[in-house]
C-alpha cells in the first residue's frame, strides 16, 4: 500500500452500500475529480452546492439524472478535491457510472483508501479512521454511540493530552541529561516523581475506559459448561430468548458446540453451549467434550452450571468448582450457576464472593435478570457512562505497553534516580501512546489498519 502524500491519483468508489436503494453515491477524490465530474455532467459545479445534472457516458448517452456535489480541498473529507455523484441506487447503474469514471482516468479505490487519504492529509487521526469503520459495522446501538464518540475525538483528545504531558516530562528529563553536573538536584528537587505518578495514573484510567470500549465493540465470549443434564442448553435458550438448543432429560443431549450471538443493554455476547463434561465411552460425545474444553480456554467468562436440586445444594461453591479443576482455565472468571431452583421452590438469588453464585431456574426464567445484570457488571459496563468511546484491541495493547514503560520509569526513578534510564522508558512510553492516534506508526501498521476497511470509505 502506498502511503506517500502528495503523489496521489484520483480514486473512485461506490460510497453507498451494496444492493438496490433509492439513492447511490459515487465518490471521486483527487486532482482530477472535478475534471472527470465535468466531463460526465457537462456542469461546472459551484463548491458545496447541489446541481441537478444528467450523467452521460463517453458517447453522450444519458445514464442517469441526479445530483453533483463538489467539495474543493482542503475543506473536504479527504482533504483533496472531492466530487460526489448522487444517482439512483441500482447496482448495475452504479457500476456503469463507476466504469465511466475509470474510463475518464480515475482508479478504483482500495478498501479504506478515502479514510487513508483523510488521515494522511491530517483531516482525521487513526482512532477516528478506525471509528468510521466501527460506526458503519456497529451491531448494537451502544457500540454505534461509542464509535461516534471516538469519531468526534473523545478518545483522541485524551490520548493527545497525555502525549503532550509525556513529551513535556521527557523534554525536562532529557535536559537533565544534557546538564549532567546538575542532574542529581534537578531530578530530586523537581516534581518529576509527582508528574510521572500523575501521568501513570491517568494512563491507567484511560486504559480502563479503553478496555470497556473494546468490550462494547467486540463483546464477550461466554461459555456455558458443566455436567450433563445440568441445564446448560436451557440456560442458553433463556439468554437467547429462543429455542436454539435441543433440551431433553437425556444426559449427553448436546454434543456439538452451539453458538448464539445476543446483546444485553448494548453489550454483545457470544454465547457457546457445550457438551456436558463427563467420562464417556462414546466417540462422538468424547469429541464434543474435547471441543467444550477447548472453548473454555478461550472464554472471557465461564458459566459453570450445576443441578442444584440434589446434593449440590449442600456443597459450597469452592467445593463444586473444585470438581472441574482440570477443565477450568485459571485466568478466566467463573460464575457458578445453581440451576433448577424451582424444584425446591428456592427464590432466585445472587451471592457475591470469591466465586460469584447465582441460583436460578433456566426452565422458568427466574433469576435470568440477575444473571444479565451480573454479566454487565463483570464486563465493566453496568452503568455505561456517557463518556465511553469505542476502542480496539490495538488501543488496549498500546495503553498497556505505555503503562508498563511508565511503571518501569517510576521504578528507575525511585531506585536509582538515573535520568538516562528514565528517559529511555519515557521514549518507549511515548512510542506506544503515539501509535494509538498515528503520531508514531510504521507504514506497516497503517497498511494493516486501512486494509481491513471496505471499499468506498
Ligand atoms: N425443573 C427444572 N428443570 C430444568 C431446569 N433447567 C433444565 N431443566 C431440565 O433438565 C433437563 C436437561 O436440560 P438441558 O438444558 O438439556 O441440560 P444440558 O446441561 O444442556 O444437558 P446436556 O446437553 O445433556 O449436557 C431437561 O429435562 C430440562 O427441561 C430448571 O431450571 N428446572
Ligand atoms: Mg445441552
Amino acid at each position: 500500500m502506498n502511503l506517500m502524500v502528495g503523489d496521489s491519483d484520483t480514486i473512485v468508489a461506490i460510497a453507498t452500500g451494496s444492493g438496490a436503494g433509492g439513492v447511490g453515491i459515487i465518490r471521486l477524490s483527487g486532482p482530477d475529480a472535478f475534471t472527470i465530474a465535468r466531463k460526465m455532467t457537462a456542469t461546472d459545479a459551484k463548491a458545496r452546492q447541489a446541481h441537478f445534472v444528467s450523467i452521460v457516458d463517453g458517447q453522450n448517452a444519458v445514464l442517469d439524472q441526479g445530483l453533483l456535489l463538489q467539495f474543493p480541498g482542503p475543506h473536504s473529507f479527504t482533504g483533496e478535491d472531492v466530487a460526489e455523484l448522487h444517482c439512483h441506487g441500482g447496482p448495475v447503474l452504479l457500476r456503469t457510472v463507476l466504469r465511466e469514471c475509470i474510463y475518464h482516468g480515475a482508479r478504483q479505490a482500495t478498501p479504506g483508501e478515502f479514510s487513508q487519504r483523510a488521515f494522511l492529509n491530517n483531516k482525521i487521526d487513526l482512532v477516528q479512521a478506525e471509528a468510521i469503520a466501527d460506526l458503519i459495522s456497529s451491531s448494537t446501538e451502544a457500540a454505534a454511540r461509542s464509535a461516534s464518540r471516538s469519531l468526534t475525538g473523545s478518545f483522541s483528545v485524551q490520548v493527545d493530552a497525555l502525549l503532550e504531558q509525556l513529551i513535556r516530562l521527557r523534554v525536562f528529563i532529557e535536559a537533565a541529561i544534557d546538564f549532567p553536573e546538575e542532574e542529581i538536584d534537578f531530578i530530586a528537587e523537581s516534581d518529576v516523581l509527582e508528574r510521572l505518578e500523575t501521568l501513570a495514573s491517568s494512563i491507567n484510567a484511560l486504559l480502563k475506559s479503553a478496555r470497556r470500549g473494546r468490550t462494547l465493540r467486540d463483546g464477550l465470549k461466554l461459555v456455558i459448561a458443566g455436567a450433563p443434564n445440568a441445564g446448560k442448553s436451557s440456560l442458553l435458550n433463556q439468554l437467547a430468548e429462543q429455542d436454539s438448543a435441543i433440551v431433553t432429560d437425556i444426559p449427553g443431549t448436546t454434543r456439538d458446540l452451539l453458538r448464539e450471538h445476543i446483546q444485553i443493554d448494548g453489550l454483545p455476547l457470544h454465547i457457546v453451549d457445550t457438551a456436558g463434561l463427563r467420562d464417556s465411552g462414546d466417540a462422538i460425545e468424547q469429541e464434543g467434550i474435547r471441543r467444550a474444553r477447548s472453548e473454555m480456554q478461550s472464554a472471557d467468562h465461564i458459566l459453570l452450571v450445576v443441578d442444584n436440586s440434589g446434593e449440590s445444594a449442600l456443597l459450597d461453591a469452592a467445593t463444586l468448582v473444585s470438581h472441574y479443576e482440570g477443565d477450568l482455565p485459571e485466568a478466566v472468571p467463573i460464575t457458578l450457576i445453581r440451576n433448577k431452583c424451582d424444584i425446591q421452590n428456592i427464590p432466585a438469588t445472587f451471592t457475591t464472593g470469591d466465586i460469584n453464585e447465582i441460583c436460578l431456574s433456566a426452565l422458568r426464567g427466574d433469576g435470568i435478570d440477575l444473571l444479565r445484570r451480573h454479566l454487565l457488571t463483570t464486563a465493566g459496563i453496568a452503568d455505561t457512562e456517557s463518556s465511553d468511546f469505542s476502542a480496539r484491541e490495538r488501543h488496549v495493547l498500546a495503553l498497556e505497553e505505555c503503562a508498563g514503560h511508565l511503571a518501569q520509569g517510576l521504578l528507575q526513578l525511585k531506585d536509582h534516580g538515573a535520568a538516562e534510564l528514565i528517559a529511555e522508558d519515557l521514549r518507549y512510553a511515548q512510542d506506544s501512546l503515539g501509535s494509538i492516534t498515528g503520531s508514531f506508526s510504521s507504514d506497516e501498521l497503517l497498511g494493516e489498519i486501512f486494509g481491513s476497511f471496505c471499499i468506498g470509505k
